[in-house]
């Protein structure tokens, strides 16, 4: 059953299990065309996680800034489709959690290897934030980390596991949030010393 982790956020422990491992193999086949990238801030950082994107609208970043980009930068060829294995898990997930109607627009996904982690940041490059993000989790866990709307209200930390699914609207949607380094011995069967993360955004 899903569980509040915070105000208008839902834990759904295990709710992508059952599809974990198709979605595992989209993975491979989306990085086929369209491969991970370590992109860099608009601070010129290179992000430890890479990243790439599935659907209509992927996540970029460069030294010009922060976007949501119809085609690869990489590549100049539109993302690869979204599967409709991603589009159906994540609308079951948004009303599971009370938000029905969810139109996912774009899928980020981000790898973590040993040692990556994801800074304390705020999601808000979307135009329509009133729409919920799911987040799915795949592969090795990670201690995920989440405070309040001010970058100086005091972290919350809990595991991710391979196939939990959280679903972020209300007023945690422009909550603090980010990721521990991912451990030196976490690892899951499935995806070895690697965390998956994918997040489903409505944009516009
Ligand atoms: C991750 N990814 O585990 C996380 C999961 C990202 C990112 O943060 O931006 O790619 S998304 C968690 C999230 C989204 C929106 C709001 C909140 C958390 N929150 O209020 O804590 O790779
Ligand atoms: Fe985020």
């Amino acid at each position: 059953p899903p569980e509040p982790i915070a105000d208008g956020a839902w834990l759904l422990p295990g709710f992508a299990l059952a599809n974990a491992s198709e979605m595992l193999q989209s993975i491979s086949q989306i990085a086929l065309q369209a491969p991970f990238r370590h992109q860099v801030t608009p601070g010129g950082y290179r992000m430890s996680a890479s990243m790439t994107s599935c659907g209509q609208l992927g996540w970029v970043t460069d030294r010009t800034g922060y976007r949501y980009s119809p085609t690869d930068p990489l590549t100049g060829r539109p993302w690869p489709d979204m599967p409709g294995i991603f589009d159906q898990l994540a609308r079951q997930a948004a009303d599971a959690a009370g938000y029905p109607h969810f139109v996912p627009q774009g899928c980020l996904i981000n790898r973590y290897e040993t040692g990556a982690r994801m800074s304390l940041h705020q999601d808000k490059d979307e135009d329509r934030l009133e729409a919920p993000i799911v987040s799915v989790s795949l592969g090795a866990p990670i201690t995920f980390l989440f405070g309040g709307p001010n970058r100086t209200d005091p972290t919350a930390r809990f595991r991710l596991e391979h196939g939990d699914v959280v679903v972020w609207g209300g007023a945690s949607r422009m909550f603090f949030h980010g990721v521990a380094p991912l451990g030196k011995r976490a690892a899951h069967p499935a995806t070895g010393a690697v965390r998956y993360n994918l997040t489903f955004r409505r944009v516009r």
